[in-house]
């Protein structure tokens, strides 16, 4: 074992050997769907659970194993599992945890998928979503009761940036019994360890910043080794299928390994744009952790080392102008997705929150004018230029 012991070094070195590997400083890709038993005794212990070791790819394999273990030990956790999608994870643990007559209750705002899958899905089949506004814990004290199986929320949530208080928010549901999941995606482990505050489970969109590169899709859970066994071999091996293909655990492995030094350039140009905006005279507000006037600025100092890579903004003149803004970049990319090295800006109303009824969305804060940007690695003087030519004022002066 590496006597490696900071954040990137594990990101780099955890749980890998080459001696082990004939020298390969690569990991190697197991590009196998299944194994073989030595003996058929020992394919029917494996299956009983009475002897370790792989069976086939829908429930282990060993390049994904590595990954497991890699983020399992950034986050501090006990175990990880990878998946074929964030919302992979997502379903999968749910599915897992949840029954007929049970009550999730979640923050107002969520990821549109997540929120629709909740809603939507999940409903119809006796599950209770409950919604409340968990910016302020006491309003979870009010709201959980003995049916409630499972408290989930994101933190900073997509699109608005809304912070939760994972400490506070963990300790008011295990006295009522539920199980805290946290969807870690924007903060990453580098950022905030939401397990060493309490939280039980923790589930990403590797996609995002753990891939970090904008060419695959992929989700991870970590939890302690019983749960996750059990999304393993509930959740993910029989209810979704949703496992992750081999060369995408090694794409979100290199991904790992240059984690902490783009989430430091995400997180200190997303600083300085934040600031840039604020000052603009088209913009009305803008939502960033790292900002004094945040709201929740004091939570984000207490539970993020840094305050992220993600800025949420409105303009003066609302939606049109926003589109407008939106259509006149030339180096940033119109695109969904987050985390990535190109600066990527989406309007959440019409792309990734148009899974909410315009009335869900004005019900849980998302406001038709909002603007998502995810401030990317490119040189942050560039990126202002952009921001700066396509403003609405810039333009028309420009124009004259
Ligand atoms: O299944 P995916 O890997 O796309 O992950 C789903 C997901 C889960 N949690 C959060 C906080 C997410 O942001 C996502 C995916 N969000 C993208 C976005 O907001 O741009 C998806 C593009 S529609």
């Amino acid at each position: 074992m590496s006597t490696a012991k900071g954040f990137a070094s594990r990101a780099i070195h955890h749980a890998y050997k080459p001696q082990d590997n004939e020298g390969a400083l690569t990991p190697p890709l197991h590009l196998t769907s299944t194994f073989v038993f030595e003996t058929a005794e020992a394919g029917g212990e494996m299956f009983a659970g009475e002897r370790a070791g792989h069976i086939y790819s829908r429930i282990s394999n060993p390049t994904l194993d590595l990954l497991e273990r890699r983020i399992a030990e950034l986050e501090g956790a006990e175990a990880g599992l990878a998946l074929s999608s964030g919302m992979g994870a997502i379903t999968a643990t749910l599915w897992t945890l949840v029954a007929p007559g049970d009550e999730i209750i979640v923050d107002e705002t969520l990821y549109g998928c997540t929120f629709a899958f909740m809603r939507h899905g999940l409903t119809k089949f006796g599950i209770k979503i409950s919604h409340v506004d968990m910016t302020n814990p006491e309003n979870l004290c009010a709201a959980i009761s003995d049916k409630t199986r499972v408290v989930y929320f994101e933190t900073p949530a997509n699109p608005n940036m809304r912070l939760v208080d994972i400490e506070r928010i963990s300790e008011i549901s295990h006295e009522a019994g539920a199980t805290v999941v946290v969807d870690n995606t924007y903060a990453t482990p580098y950022l905030t360890r939401p397990v060493e505050m309490g939280a039980d489970i923790v589930l990403h969109s590797a996609t995002k910043y753990l891939g970090g590169h904008g060419d695959v899709v992929a989700g991870l859970v970590v939890g302690n080794e019983e749960q996750i066994s059990e999304i393993r071999l509930v959740g993910m091996k029989d209810m979704t299928g949703a496992v992750m293909a081999p060369f995408n655990a090694l794409l979100i492995m290199r991904g790992l390994k240059t984690l902490a030094l783009r989430m430091d350039r995400h997180c200190s140009s997303a600083q300085k744009v934040a600031e840039w905006l604020e000052d603009h005279p088209a913009v009305s507000k803008v939502h960033f952790p790292g900002l004094e006037s945040f709201e929740q600025h004091g939570l984000a100092t207490r539970q993020m080392t840094q305050p992220g890579g993600m800025i949420a903004f409105e303009l003066e003149g609302g939606l049109e102008a926003g589109t407008g803004m939106m259509n006149a970049l030339q180096m940033i990319q119109r695109a969904v997705s987050l985390g990535d090295a190109e600066t990527l800006i989406q309007h959440p109303a019409s792309m990734t929150h148009s899974t909410y009824t315009p009335e869900e969305r004005a019900a849980h804060g998302i406001s038709d004018g909002l603007v998502r940007l995810s401030v990317g690695l490119e040189d942050l003087d560039d990126i202002l230029d952009d921001l700066k030519q396509a403003m609405p004022d810039v333009v028309v002066a420009n124009a004259a």
